[in-house]
């Protein structure tokens, strides 16, 4: 081959390589604007990025489907990471929705504590940050918009206060075990302080044991299991959720008791499995909390978005259940 044409091949492979490094360069530069999701997506849609606790209960499931739901019919762009119960799985997915620069950071706290550092790192970067479901203890306000959720301390309360007016008449000790959600979590530490305040009004109620199940169907089974054969005596249990219920349920029938007579039953949350339980009378009562919060949560993100103003706190409209009224509301019940 001729000194030109090796010379004049010489440069085309060199325009060749030329060409795909710098595609090259452009398309690693969008995936990173596609990954990295800078702000709105170019179609001026919301970026959200959403770090969920878990996928623990019925309770979670039917909330992540209300979140994602929400997210499409709001024309949201949501970023989702299920943290599985680890906060600092959560603490890098915020991290990483901060790098990527989303428009709305919303997530439910595994637990109360821990949040502050994180918070600020988002503040700094100037992304408002949305709590959902769960609250967080830190003493500044401003590293959140605005809390969405439930009362706990009120579910709790309601709890007791029933289980208060079904026991006016005992005569001796009503011995009570309480499988609390996992530890330093918001809704479990708030049950908790609701039922124990309520319950005080009658000194025959008495919480003889009281222990994480982790708000888990596994969870529940595994420390009634161990209750029952630390307490020869076991009138009620007050489970923080319908899935330890649950769990307790097969611990309970094991041990050959009646549960809803033998062991009368109270639990929170009001997801379907729970209100069969109570409707076929296995349990006696349920507080409802609502995991319904995605159009909710997708309002406040446009509102947040848009500057606008939100209120510091929300709070979802819920109720509570007899075996009468679970048999009334199962067939219109949405989780
Ligand atoms: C309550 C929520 C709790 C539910 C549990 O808002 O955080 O977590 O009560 C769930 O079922 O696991």
């Amino acid at each position: 081959m001729g000194k030109m044409r090796t010379q004049s091949v010489r440069w085309r492979a060199v325009a060749v390589l030329a060409s795909a490094l710098l595609v090259g360069s452009v398309a690693a530069c969008g995936n990173s604007d596609t990954g990295g999701g800078g702000g709105s997506t170019d179609d001026g849609k919301i970026t959200m990025g959403f770090s969920q606790v878990g996928a623990e209960s019925g309770w979670r499931t039917a909330n992540t489907t209300s979140i994602k739901e929400s997210a499409a019919a709001a024309g949201i762009e949501l970023k989702f990471d299920d943290a599985q119960q680890k906060q600092e799985n959560q603490i890098k997915a915020i991290r990483n929705y901060i790098q990527q620069k989303v428009d709305v950071i919303a997530f439910s706290p595994v637990v109360e504590s821990g949040w502050d550092t994180v918070l600020k790192e988002a503040k700094d970067a100037g992304i408002p940050v949305i709590l959902t479901d769960r609250s967080v203890d830190s003493a500044d306000k401003t590293l959140y918009k605005t809390f969405l959720g439930s009362d706990f301390v009120k579910e709790g309360r309601l709890a007791g206060e029933w289980l208060v007016e079904q026991k006016k008449t005992a005569s001796g000790p009503v011995n009570i075990v309480e499988l609390q959600g996992n530890t330093g979590a918001a809704p479990a530490n708030d049950r908790k302080k609701g039922f124990g305040e309520a319950i005080a009004a009658n000194p025959n109620l008495k919480i003889i044991a009281s222990q994480p199940g982790d708000f888990t169907r596994a969870g529940g089974k595994q420390v009634m299991e161990q209750f029952l054969k630390a307490n020869p005596k076991i009138d009620v249990l007050f489970a923080h959720n319908d899935d330890m219920g649950l769990g307790a349920l097969e611990a309970i029938t094991a041990a050959g008791k009646v549960p809803g007579k033998d062991i009368t039953i109270i639990t929170v949350d009001a997801v379907k499995d729970g209100m069969q339980a109570l409707a076929d009378g296995k349990f006696n009562f349920i507080a409802e909390c609502s995991p319904l919060l995605g159009p909710q949560l997708m309002d406040l993100a446009k509102k947040v978005h848009a500057g606008e103003e939100v209120p510091p706190r929300i709070e979802t409209e819920e109720t509570t259940f007899t075996q009468e009224q679970a048999k009334e509301a199962l067939p219109n019940r949405k989780y």
